[in-house]
């Protein structure tokens, strides 16, 4: 039996970034699909925000909100000090770079890429009706350019992100380019050699193989090709 469960839907980047902690550290852990359209009232107890990614950690409590910890970031941070998995970098400055990086992947990028490009080509698909293709290709043409020019800055010619190493940082950002993945494509090799590399780097990286396997199960029968957005 399992102590950790994760409670999500592995089609979220914020729960793949949750399982790629968990499997770096091959830590087993128990599954719990939420449909994130309609979220149970026992769910919304353990997740004030509606959002998931949540944990549980059964050693600390089994039922009831007290051992659960919500937001993929706030898990990460926890799992890493559990379990000394150490993907915050080596000095304190790596760690600061780590947290920056991380947020930039879950705000500046994840905004856009998960909102104005991913769920206008999947969401409408559910329901029989066609992709909002044109905001997709408003984001990939006109927002996303400019955060995949800062991202190819920061790597600075590095396969990672902080120390030359796996960190956070990686798995954050590859986790939101795995998504553009799964539907569009990798970052155009040829103005981005360097997170082209990476997000194929990530996407083939064991640590998500088994959440990407479902997302294509789950998305080959609703997206079956990938789109060009150029
Ligand atoms: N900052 C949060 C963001 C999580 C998030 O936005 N999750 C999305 C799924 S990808 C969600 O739960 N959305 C709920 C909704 O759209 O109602 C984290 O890092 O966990």
């Amino acid at each position: 039996m399992s102590e950790i469960i994760v409670y999500g839907t592995p089609v979220s980047p914020f729960v793949r970034k949750v399982e790629a902690v968990l499997n770096l550290s091959s830590v087993p852990y128990e599954f719990v699909n939420i449909n994130i359209m309609d979220m149970p009232d026992w769910f919304l107890e353990i997740s004030p925000a509606k959002r998931i990614p949540v944990l549980r950690d059964k050693s600390i409590a089994e039922n009831g909100a007290g051992g659960t910890i919500a937001d993929s970031s706030a898990i990460c941070l926890y799992l890493d000090k559990k379990l000394n998995a150490g993907l915050y970098g080596e000095s304190a400055f790596d760690a600061g770079r780590v947290a920056w990086l991380e947020e930039y992947a879950d705000s500046e990028l994840a905004l856009p890429l998960g909102m104005k490009l991913f769920r206008p080509i999947l969401f409408p698909r559910l329901t029989g009706k066609e992709s909002d293709l044109d905001t997709a290709r408003q984001t990939y043409n006109e927002v996303l350019p400019k955060l995949f020019d800062y991202l190819e800055d920061a790597l600075n010619g590095n396969d990672f992100f902080v120390g030359n190493k796996l960190s956070l940082a990686d798995i954050a950002v590859g986790c939101q380019l795995t998504q553009l993945n799964l539907v569009v494509g990798l970052p155009d090799n040829n103005r981005w050699p360097g997170l082209a590399k990476h997000t194929e780097v990530m996407t083939n990286h064991p640590c998500i193989a088994d959440n990407l396997s479902a997302c294509q199960n789950f998305l080959g029968r609703i997206v079956p090709e990938k789109i060009d957005l150029s």
